[in-house]
């Protein structure tokens, strides 16, 4: 086992002739423009990071990589790379058929041989590949909430790979690393995967297993795409290349992974070992919690501290690299120096900044001691994460029509350009309706694409340290869920339930609306003849009935103060 083989690996793309007369030839097949992630696992397929596969699955593989993480043919493989689409796409396209792969722009980056179509039962690969069929797990509400309904499966043909703008020169491929390393002579190379900033127990941690495996080191993060919520990789790759620093001149190199991570604890490790495989590294940092999702809905673990290292060690030998496995390093005050937590005696001192604690720092302003991290890490961090009080975020209100979101949205909004400092931008229901979804009507499709809208405004405010205040009704969980993804990247989002029972919103009628949609005259009217799914865990539920507005309205800023988003 890791005998390092650094010959070329089968790459998936064809000729620069071939691929010209492909270009040519693809204005005519059916036309498939690849969703952020499919463009990750496509770049990864054809530059042979996903070696053995030549294409996105089939439903033979499929079946078997969900039931036994092997493909049809046996071979260990965890994940299943799947090329999901739309049902009206799927009608368009049958086995035997050609169809092109384009990036978000249009840009032709392959061409696929469909020989399998398909629609898979997604409660089950919820449950065989990530552990439970529960939408806390972000690959799960992946699955149900954003992926298409049709899987497509065939071999691809490699045309270009995808194109990126920023940090050019660390990105490779595993061939290009397997020439790196045979250039450099390095015989045994150890990986370190991450999608968090390096601090310095994980500085400590690389630095130990390259001493015990007698091996370099390559650090190796994901920039494709991580967890919702986490740093963003261009500061990430900003606080990698000041650590960089921190290590043994030429023993330690950078890379930067393209990967769609899937945060599936133990089969994404075994994966992840596959990939670095490929990438030409002979062993495998496997820490606590590797690619852990965090909690499920009952608030536990979805797996276990050690479950991803015990997956790896069963199939070591198959996986083809050797597991360098840790156990979670603390540090130890008497003997300034960190250590695993497992080997320390009672009696000594040993701190410990959790990843929660660290974002509360900086949320917070509060120091980031030495011993934690290098300056200039936390002082990138700080850059990009500015106290709370200083970020934009949004306020989301949701409740039926009549609820009295608007009347609350706009008395918050007045309170808080008094208070002054950051723009405000009120986005209310039937305003939006006007301006930005004048086409739309109220079918669930059409209200989706709505809140979405809505979504996609409100983050770019908070990205740019405004303040965004939406009221629209937003009846579905699901939809709601992934608006506050897309803000949360940039700032907090702040789901306001106006409680107001059915019965009262009838009751008071300020429109006329319900009256004529118990007449049937209005159709999918909302908590009528069309659901409203209440919020299960709002930041803050305002109850209207017997409060008045000023003080609902007072509710939410008191939410706002205590979240740290506005001074008190
Ligand atoms: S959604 O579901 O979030 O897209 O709805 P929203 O954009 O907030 O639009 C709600 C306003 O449109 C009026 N209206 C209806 N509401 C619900 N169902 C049906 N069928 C409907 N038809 C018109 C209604 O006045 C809503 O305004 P608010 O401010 O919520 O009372």
């Amino acid at each position: 086992m890791s005998q390092q083989n650094l010959a070329p690996i089968p790459e998936l793309y064809v000729s620069y002739e071939s691929a010209q007369k492909l270009k040519a030839e693809a204005g005519d097949l059916p036309s498939w423009d690849l969703t952020p992630r499919q463009i990750c696992d496509l770049e990864l397929l054809m530059n042979g990071g996903f070696n053995p596969l030549k294409g996105f699955l089939g439903e033979a593989d499929y079946d078997n990589v969900v039931e036994k993480m092997r493909l049809a043919d046996g071979t260990l493989w965890p994940m299943p790379v799947t090329l999901d689409v739309d049902a009206d796409f799927a009608a368009k396209v049958e086995p035997g058929q050609d169809i092109a792969l384009r990036d978000q722009e249009g840009v032709l980056l392959a061409t696929m041989t469909v020989t399998d179509k398909w629609s898979p039962d997604k409660a089950r690969e919820a449950e065989k590949v990530f552990g439970a069929d529960d939408l806390a797990h972000p690959a799960v509400n992946y699955l149900h909430s954003a992926a298409g309904a049709v899987y497509l499966g065939g071999p691809v043909t490699g045309i270009q790979p995808p194109v990126h703008y920023d940090f050019r020169g660390r990105r490779d491929t595993p061939n290009e690393l397997r020439a790196l390393f045979r250039k450099l002579g390095w015989r045994k190379v150890v990986a370190f995967q991450t999608r968090n900033p390096l601090h310095r127990a994980h500085q400590e941690l690389t630095f130990r297993a390259a001493k015990e495996s007698q091996a370099n080191l390559l650090i190796h993060p994901v920039v494709g795409m991580t967890k919702p919520g986490d740093v963003d990789h261009f500061t990430r790759v900003r606080c990698y290349e000041a650590v960089l620093d921190k290590y043994p001149a030429s023993t330690t190199n950078m890379s930067l992974l393209n990967l769609a991570m899937r945060m599936a604890g133990p089969r994404e490790a075994v994966w992840h070992g596959i990939i670095r495989r490929n990438h030409g590294c002979t062993h495998f940092i496997v820490g606590r919690d590797h690619a852990g999702p965090g909690k499920n809905s009952q608030g536990e673990d979805f797996y276990g501290p050690y479950e991803a290292q015990d997956l790896f060690r069963a199939h070591e030998a198959e996986i083809g690299l050797e597991m360098v496995d840790f156990k979670h390093m603390v540090y130890v005050q008497e003997r300034a120096q960190y250590e695993p937590a497992d080997e320390i005696e009672e009696g000594v001192t040993v701190l410990n900044i959790s990843g929660t604690e660290l974002r509360r720092r900086l949320r917070e302003g509060l120091e980031i001691p030495e011993w934690f991290s290098f300056p200039e890490v936390v002082e990138e961090l700080r850059r990009t994460s500015p106290p709370r009080a200083e970020q934009g975020f949004t306020v989301f209100f949701t409740g039926l029509s009549g609820s009295g979101k608007s009347t609350i949205a706009n008395a918050l909004m007045v309170k808080l350009m008094e208070m002054g400092g950051r723009p405000v931008t009120l986005l209310d229901g039937d305003v939006v309706r006007k301006h930005l979804s004048s086409e739309l009507g109220f079918s669930k499709e059409h209200r989706d694409l709505n809140i979405k809208r809505i979504g996609y405004v409100a983050s770019e405010i908070t990205k740019n340290a405004g303040i965004a205040i939406c009221a629209p009704i937003a009846p579905y969980t699901a939809t709601r869920r992934a608006v506050r993804e897309m803000i949360e990247a940039y700032g907090a989002f702040v789901e306001v339930h106006v409680a107001t029972s059915l019965e009262e919103c009838e009751r008071r009628d300020r429109k006329g609306l319900y009256k004529l949609a118990r007449e049937g005259k209005i159709k999918e009217f909302t908590g009528i003849s069309d659901p409203y799914e209440e919020p299960t865990h709002p930041e803050i539920r305002v109850e209207t009935e017997g409060t008045e507005v000023d003080n609902c309205a007072h509710q939410v800023i008191l939410k706002l103060e205590s979240m740290g988003l506005i001074a008190g």
